[in-house]
């Protein structure tokens, strides 16, 4: 029939006008905001000692960014520190420009001491909270703050209007002063690496730590009103359950996208990522501890963590005696080692997927992979190891991540070869009973490498993470990938069934996030589209983990047109030490080309 075409065209051409309308709209409200972040050391005292620590600002934890969605940013840092040092802003796509990306090696080298370097950080589809930390080494400790994500103008929430709202940032602290300096000498030796000594809420350990008692943090509330809670776990290396005595919460967002309402007595929240919650303050007038205790899913034979509550207080305003101590929630927040209360918290998690905010979860998939988390050991030729003839190691697949020198994204773009190889495997090398408790350690020593990942632009990714128990040390791995959102359609205990599991899926709402816990002795398995183009690091956010090897890279190749294609780089790039090598790297390249031709 003749009507077909011009009725097409006619659709075509009304929902191109309705695209433009929406760019000029967005165009119109998006504003631009400059930060400047000078890092520097200094001094802060905790728990009755001062320490010279690397800030921004000279604030712990790190400013605030606050900003509306489809808002442009530009952040400046000034690094007045000792060392390198690489910031990133943790689920923000960046669209097309891994350039500002920020994880060191792998999408620029360190901006080095006395240098500076100006992120651009674009806003897209993020909404609710999300957060900007150091990337390079354990640098975030001390370096990292909460982006607020408001909605964009004209706007508003998919929730009634809180009346406040607040910040909540979950910390962790070492009595390390040089901290970067004993973890490089403990990864190179191949021995343990530090530990957090305690956790923190906005910065401060709370009542049970000695010199801490005034300045624990204090919420000051009135009575009957809505607070919107803006939570971040930036521990470097410990999830937590967090509490409010005698106070229910109510979930409404995750990692910058919204959540289906979720009544709670407590979160379970892993370090990187962000929950938003709602607190009604209903309770009779008083004091009630906001209490954060570390969810250890290591051994329970493993205690060497730090046991002691992080405390904030809710304070009621109002004329009322405040001679009783403030009310701990004993009754809610779980115990360290409570595995079935961390997973029956995540489990309820589900996208709001309405009409307003709906989702895309890919249906027919184009890349599938099956990827094992594991610790691991490896060996060391002619006794190379301080701590004997192994060290230990973690890996995705038995391959441990090797930074290389030269960062990833500078060799993809300019087609560097020796930096990285492409053969990240899409099953791991070996099948065995990967959560079991006997496994010969054999199985455990894995191979060191810088292996990528290669996507084409838009495939759909379907990735079955499997936890392993190989040397007795199967945990939560919370796996973040930068420059996407994912959707966790499934996820269970024990090893990964491909014929039952996937049954089980839900395809319908599953929760969207740029990180999510592989539960200990468990699988998840999650969806996304590669249709952002450029060099994505794929890693544990346990930082141990992270710095031991259980690391990859995703590279998304570019479409077809400008708009599918990453940017070209900024003018001005921090270089590398190793930039030397580049010139003679990119020589030898072009004439083993030439040779081939
Ligand atoms: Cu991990």
């Amino acid at each position: 029939m003749a009507i077909g075409p011009p009725l097409s065209a006619a659709i075509s051409l009304h929902a191109a006008v309705l695209f433009l309308l929406a760019n000029v709209l967005l165009a119109a409200r998006a504003s631009i905001h400059y930060y400047d972040f000078v890092l520097r050391e200094t001094n802060i005292t905790r728990n009755c000692t001062t320490m010279s620590l690397l800030t921004v600002n000279g604030s712990f934890p790190g400013p605030v960014i606050r900003v509306h969605k489809g808002d442009l940013i530009f952040v400046n840092v000034h690094n007045q520190g000792d060392y390198g040092v690489t910031l990133h802003w943790h689920g923000v796509k960046q669209p097309r420009n891994p350039w500002s990306d920020g994880p060191e090696y792998i999408t620029q080298c360190p901006i080095e001491p006395q240098t500076n370097f100006t992120y651009e950080v674009n806003f897209t589809d993020e909404e609710g909270t999300l957060w900007w930390h150091a990337h390079s080494d354990w640098t975030r400790a001390t370096v990292h703050g909460a982006i607020v994500i408001l909605p964009s103008e004209g706007s508003t929430f998919p929730f009634p209007k809180p009346d406040e709202e607040d910040i909540i940032v979950l910390g962790s602290w070492y009595e390390e002063e040089k901290l970067n300096e004993v973890l490089n000498e403990d990864l190179a030796a191949g021995s343990d690496v530090p530990r957090a000594s305690g956790y923190m809420i906005n910065g401060q350990f709370g009542d049970f730590v000695p010199c801490s008692k005034e300045t624990t943090y204090h919420l000051f509330v009135d009575y009957g009103k809505t607070y919107l809670l803006r939570i971040v776990n930036a521990a470097v290396s410990a999830e937590h359950f967090f509490s409010i005595a005698k106070h229910n919460m109510t979930i409404v967002g995750m990692d910058g996208a919204y959540t289906k309402p979720v009544v709670t007595s407590y979160i379970t929240i892993g370090p990187g990522q962000t929950m938003d919650v709602l607190l009604t303050t209903n309770q009779s007038l008083g004091r009630y501890y906001m209490a954060a205790r570390r969810y250890s899913s290591e051994d329970t034979e493993v205690t060497a963590f730090s046991h002691i509550n992080v405390t904030a207080i809710l304070q009621y305003k109002g004329n009322y005696s405040l001679t009783s101590p403030p009310i701990f929630p004993s009754d809610t927040l779980p115990g360290f080692y409570d595995y079935f209360a961390a997973a029956n918290f995540l489990a309820q998690l589900k996208s709001l997927a309405n009409e307003e905010y709906p989702i895309s979860v890919p249906q027919n998939i184009s890349t599938r992979m099956f990827i094992t988390a594991s610790l691991n050991e490896l060996l060391c030729e002619n006794d190379s190891c301080a701590s004997g003839d192994s060290k230990i190691a973690s890996s995705l697949s038995n391959i441990s991540w090797v930074n290389p020198s030269i960062d990833v994204l500078l060799a993809y773009y300019r087609n560097i070869s020796g930096v990285y190889t492409p053969d990240f495997p899409d099953l791991p090398p070996m099948w065995y009973n990967f959560t079991g408790d006997d496994l010969s350690t054999s199985l455990a020593v894995a191979a060191e490498g810088t292996k990528v990942k290669v996507l084409n632009y838009n495939e759909t990714v379907e990735i079955i993470f499997q936890g392993t128990n190989l040397l007795k040390g199967s945990e939560t791995h919370p796996m973040h990938l930068h420059g996407h959102s994912f959707y966790i359609v499934g996820s269970g205990f024990g090893n990964f069934d491909n014929e039952t599991d996937p049954q089980e899926y839900n395809l319908v709402d599953p929760p969207k996030v740029n990180t999510f816990s592989v539960p200990k002795k468990g699988w998840i398995t999650l969806r996304f589209t590669a249709s952002n183009p450029g060099v994505w690091f794929w890693h544990c956010h346990i930082d141990r983990h992270m710095s031991w090897g259980m690391d990859t890279v995703f590279i998304v190749l570019n479409g077809d047109t400008e708009e599918t294609s990453m940017r070209p780089p900024p003018s001005y790039m921090p270089p590398c030490a190793d930039a030397s090598k580049i010139a003679l790297k990119e020589s030898a390249s072009i004439s083993s080309n030439v040779n081939q031709i």
